[in-house]
């Protein structure tokens, strides 16, 4: 279809352009476009050496089915950044800002991404819009099941009109378990706006006139005690790739 052939072609550029055979550890993301990225790696280089970090059930099979090698990101020595992480996105903005957590696995995503010296999203046309939230409705939030309720009820203090506890009803009666055995909410916002919009003066921003920025609201869903990790990934300028940034620096100090 268009779409898979889409994938695969965002999945083969990403690997040319950014997938280096002589790397040592390598991040591998979650959902169906990772797919295509893992098959063009393992056409691209058969070094043994490289080290593959999953970032949850599905993608750590998905390495081992590909005949790559896993290592657990705990495992990871200290002082050791992985030398570029690829994944998939459910919306990416014009600031390179992700909307992750489509497949429910945000937390180990964020965790390899972050420790990741270069992290490559692969997203076809689909998911390419000028703000987060036009085209996929919800942030996805992996919160711990006890302090759900309390979580959307804050959520919707926020100015989210209606969160909403991720269920499976085909494949299982009842809440989605994440792999760290956390719920999903998934919490609608009208489209964030990015830093420029709020410097154009096109609201403020900060929840008080209805508008969100990015990193606002990132940093207030992250504030609410209960929540593990919010699936939205700053770009290249917000907060996430600091964080990566200092990392580095702390960890090759
Ligand atoms: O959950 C995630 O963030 C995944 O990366 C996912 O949403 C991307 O999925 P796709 O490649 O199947 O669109």
């Amino acid at each position: 279809s268009a779409v898979e052939s889409a994938k695969r072609a965002a999945a083969q550029r990403a690997v040319r352009d950014h997938f280096d055979p002589s790397s040592t550890h390598v991040g591998i993301g979650s959902g169906t476009t990772i797919v295509y990225v893992v098959e063009a790696i393992k056409s691209a280089s058969t070094n043994p050496n490289i080290l593959f970090v999953p970032t949850g059930y599905q993608s750590r099979q998905l390495v081992i089915n590909a005949g790559l090698t896993p290592i657990s990101f705990d495992t990871l020595p200290d002082g050791v950044m992985l030398d570029v992480a690829f994944d998939g996105a459910d919306e990416v903005d014009a600031d390179l800002n992700c909307i992750k957590g489509g497949g429910a696995c945000l937390f180990q995503e964020k965790l390899v991404a972050e420790r990741a010296r270069k992290f490559v999203c692969v997203a076809d046309y689909r998911k390419r819009q000028d703000r987060l939230l036009t085209n996929w409705p919800t942030i996805p939030i992996e919160v711990a099941p006890l302090a759900q309720r309390k979580v959307v009820a804050a959520l919707k203090l926020l100015g989210s009109p209606s969160p909403s506890l991720r269920t499976t009803l085909l494949e299982k009666s009842g809440p989605l378990k994440t792999d760290q055995d956390f719920f999903i909410v998934d919490a609608p916002f009208e489209p964030l706006l990015t830093a420029k919009d709020v410097e154009a003066g096109k609201g403020k921003g900060d929840g008080t006139d209805g508008t969100w920025e990015v990193n606002a609201i990132s940093k207030a869903i992250k504030g609410l005690t209960g929540v593990l990790e919010v699936g939205i990934f700053a770009g290249q300028n917000g907060v996430d790739a600091q964080k990566s940034q200092a990392q580095d620096k702390t960890l090759s100090a």
